[in-house]
């Protein structure tokens, strides 16, 4: 059906059915409806999840705050609302997911029967020939992990700033006047937190899309959507399996991003996007998308993956944990060099790689610090102080833990190192400025005393040898589909134990070190984190925070509570140099290390080199 067809059967068969012309739009003033009758598709997301002006951080705070803390937020960023519109008042920018799905459309309908727009303008492109209000979401109700504890330590889980927003804009599509002629069906990686809450009522949701929009399947509800025939609540949809499968955007991104890769391979029990498959996506379709993104004024640029190391290694004949060092330069020179490109921020990778091939950080810091919008004063040696902030998982510290939920987590380094391969990598990361935001979960199903107090060593351990990252911990979740789906861990912040909670609040201690070099900070904290405490938080959190807090404030030092058996202060670990680690690997791993990082076991070099290469190279003794 092609979908001019559509277009004259929805303005034959389904009238409008408000009376007249004008109808209240969400604050109640009279609104003119489009002018054309609206458009068939339209899409949109949470505002909080399409802004991009005040980097990552934004986001990711408003997924962690109380909607009551709003006021922080207004006060720290006065412009955090204004986004940019084209001259129809679409919107300029949305969240990748929104743009590859109306690329995904397009394959089938018109372009001029869909638009992307904000919440707020859906009454500009939502009319009588409106058939589906399509939402792109990434954390609409906050139940994921990081997101939801935060909320909940100040008191109100359920309704972080981004909640808060997403719920608006529900609000808003199932408050349109038109909205018995459309179907609201939504997608994104916070899909599954509509299904897994029963909220479609409450939220004016048809159907929630579990997968890809590449997907034939994805097509053909969108038809049937506008066939006016029901929907199933929830779909899933399948993944594409090779590179030509995933479609590239010729339009403007959130935040630039632009997918590298799908799927990850170190299959972490806890973990969705490993369930994807892995796949590395073509130079040529990355830097197209980086070019449409200048050329709609976008300065920002961020490739979208869960292990930028894998690219240009996966389906080769060396095991993806051994990264492509000559590709991966390549690819970001050539996106930091293109023009128009001002900013580049790094999204998610492992830490193993540092330790595999510290040449290629120091490689890549040349190449990206320069573009780096994030500045660490008191931590980068660089001349401006620029740094690089990947998203890196810790997960934990405790090998006995780390077997049970991520064993290859270290690969090609066995998880029995995992807290050296974590101190090993920050060594080298630190180094070169990358200086990452690493995310640990606490109470994970099962998880022991013993189990939180190695975790403790590491991050003391850290701590002793002057490094840095920024410590992110978040209570265990069950994400849907996960291999730990039906896993429980901590529901509550007040079943949290000392133990946990002295590592929530040392990671933050931690955290805050950067900013508390100025004579009024640690007594501002101190004074603000006990009033806190005393107004609000006691009763909220329990009895097993206390201490905890009052660590974390600074009230008394540490050890003087440690004497008091009131905390645990750690205990040293042993670390292994990345010479010993490197003795550990699998003898026939040794062939894909790089041999300019050294430390390779004496006389290797010229063996492997034999190995890999036997007809090029001359065998040596
Ligand atoms: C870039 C990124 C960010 C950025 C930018 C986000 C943005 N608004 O653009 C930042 C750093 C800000 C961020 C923040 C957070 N993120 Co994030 N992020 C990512 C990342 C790396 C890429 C997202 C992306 O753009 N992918 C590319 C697009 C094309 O994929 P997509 O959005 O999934 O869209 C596809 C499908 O979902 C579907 N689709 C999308 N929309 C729709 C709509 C319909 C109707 C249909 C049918 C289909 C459909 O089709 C698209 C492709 O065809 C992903 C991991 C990943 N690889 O996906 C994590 C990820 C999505 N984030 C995650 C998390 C946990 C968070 C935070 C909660 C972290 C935190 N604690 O602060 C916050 C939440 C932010 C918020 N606003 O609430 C988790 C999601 C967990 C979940 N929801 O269950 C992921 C999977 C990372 C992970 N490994 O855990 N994130
Ligand atoms: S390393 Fe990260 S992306 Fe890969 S499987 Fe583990 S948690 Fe998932």
């Amino acid at each position: 059906m092609s979908s001019s067809q559509v277009h004259a059967n929805g303005n034959k068969s389904n009238k409008p059915k408000t009376n007249g012309n004008l109808h209240p739009d969400q604050h109640g003033a009279r609104v003119e409806p489009p002018a054309d009758g609206g458009k068939l598709i339209v899409l949109t997301a949470p505002l909080t999840e399409t802004i991009d002006h005040a980097g990552y951080f934004i986001q990711m705070g408003m997924a962690s705050m109380p909607i009551w803390m709003e006021g922080v937020l207004n006060r720290k960023y006065p412009k955090w609302r204004d986004v940019e519109y084209n001259d129809d008042g679409s919107a300029k920018y949305m969240p990748a997911g929104t743009r590859v799905l109306e690329a995904s459309l397009q394959r089938e309908f018109n372009s001029d029967d869909i638009a992307a727009c904000l919440p707020d303008d859906l009454h500009k492109f939502v009319g009588p020939n409106t058939r589906v209000v399509a939402v792109s979401t990434h954390n609409p109700l906050g139940v994921t992990f990081a997101a939801g504890v935060y909320t909940s330590i100040f008191g109100s889980s359920k309704m972080p700033i981004n909640s808060h927003y997403a719920r608006l804009m529900f609000q808003q599509i199932k408050s349109n006047p038109y909205r018995d002629n459309f179907k609201v069906i939504v997608g994104g990686s916070g899909g599954w937190q509509i299904i897994q809450t029963d909220l479609y009522d409450e939220l004016g949701v048809d159907c929630v899309v579990e997968g890809r929009s590449e997907s034939l399947d994805t097509l053909e509800l969108f038809r049937k959507a506008i066939r006016g025939e029901d929907l199933p609540r929830e779909v899933e949809v399948k993944h594409p399996t090779t590179r030509e499968g995933i479609i590239f955007p010729d339009k403007r991104t959130t935040f630039g991003v632009v997918e590298m890769t799908t799927g990850c391979g170190r299959r972490c029990q806890f973990c969705l996007p490993d369930l994807n498959p892995q796949i590395d996506l073509p130079k040529e379709q990355i830097m197209k998308a980086v070019r449409a993104n200048v050329r709609e004024g976008n300065k920002q640029i961020s490739l979208a993956t869960e292990d930028m190391f894998i690219w240009g290694q996966v389906h080769t004949d060396t095991p993806f944990y051994f990264p492509n060092r000559e590709a991966l330069v390549d690819l970001y020179t050539d996106i930091v060099n293109t023009p128009g490109v001002e900013q580049h921020v790094l999204s998610h990778s492992t830490i193993a790689p540092a330790v595999v091939d510290p040449i290629l950080i120091k490689k890549l810091s040349d190449v990206l610090l320069p573009q780096s919008p994030i500045h660490l004063p008191y931590l980068s040696s660089h001349p401006q102080k620029k740094a690089l902030t990947p998203l890196i998982g810790l997960e934990t510290g405790s090998v006995s833990m780390g077997k049970k939920i991520m064993p290859s987590k270290g690969v090609p380094f066995s998880i029995e190192d995992w807290p050296s391969v974590v101190i090993q990598g920050l060594t080298v990361l630190n180094a070169n400025n990358w200086f990452p935001a690493m995310t640990l979960i606490v109470g994970n199903p099962d998880e022991s005393d013993e189990d939180v107090m190695a975790t403790l060593d590491l991050i003391y351990e850290v701590e002793r040898r002057g490094l840095f990252a920024f410590f992110i911990p978040s209570v265990f979740t069950p994400l849907h589909d996960t291999r730990m789906e039906m896993k429980k861990g901590v529901t509550e912040t007040m079943q949290l134990s000392p133990l946990q909670w002295q590592l929530i609040m040392k990671c933050w201690k931690m955290n805050l070190r950067p900013g508390q070099y100025s004579w009024w900070a640690p007594t501002a904290w101190r004074v603000g984190a006990i009033g806190l405490w005393m107004y609000k938080l006691r009763k909220l959190n329990g009895p097993n925070f206390k201490w905890p807090l009052l660590m974390f404030s600074s009230a008394m030092s540490e050890k003087m509570m440690g004497r008091l058996g009131k905390i645990y202060t750690g205990k040293p670990i042993t670390v292994k140099s990345r010479k010993e680690l490197i003795a550990g690997l699998k003898p026939h791993y040794l062939q894909y290390l790089r041999a300019d990082n050294g430390d390779l076991p004496e006389g290797y070099t010229s063996a492997a080199r034999a190995m890999r290469a036997p007809m090029a190279l001359p065998v040596l003794s």
